[in-house]
């Protein structure tokens, strides 16, 4: 009987630069996802020579930022952070849409792991929660599944 091959990335550190992407937008709720992202990748050991903090206005800039940092070629992964909160006009969706199927663009288009840490909430209530507080801290996520993939993504090529 043959053994099934299992494949899948851990958490160590990864070899090359990482960027984390910010947007400016809900600041005071970034700048926590940010922290949270931080803390991550230093904990599994990755040294603050190797992280580029980029921000930008809000989160419909994000794509073209990382577009631009991928194909910079100077990273092995993106942690994209940022903050859509709903509010009465149908502006949320297209802002929330665009960020998260641009950002899975460059992903793909360009084979970099991209670690989504956008939220897109009803309220600010939800964003405190996911920003280190009751429901974690969505940044710090988004920096370990961005270790995972980058390992992976190694794996894979190797
Ligand atoms: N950008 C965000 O990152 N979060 C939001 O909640 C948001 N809202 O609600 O408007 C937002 N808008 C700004 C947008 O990302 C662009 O910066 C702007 O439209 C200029 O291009």
């Amino acid at each position: 009987m043959t053994e099934i091959t299992t494949i899948e990335g851990d958490f160590s550190r990864p070899d090359g630069r990482v960027a984390i992407l910010c947007a400016r937008f809900n600041h005071f709720i970034v700048e926590s996802l940010k922290n949270g992202a931080v803390d991550t990748l230093k904990r599994h050991g990755v040294r603050e020579s190797d992280i580029d903090l980029v921000w930008v206005p809000g989160s419909f800039e994000m794509p073209l930022a990382a577009s631009r940092l991928a194909a910079s070629g100077r990273y092995v992964g993106i942690v994209a952070l940022g903050t859509v909160i709903r509010g009465g006009t149908p502006h949320f969706e297209y802002v929330a849409g665009e960020c998260a199927k641009g950002l899975a663009n460059v992903s793909t288009q360009y084979g970099l792991p991209v670690g989504f840490g956008v939220l897109t909430v009803d309220t600010i209530e939800q964003a405190v929660e996911r920003a280190g507080t009751k429901a974690g801290n969505k940044g710090a996520e988004a920096a370990m599944v961005l270790l995972e993939m980058i390992s992976l993504i190694e794996r894979l090529d190797g």
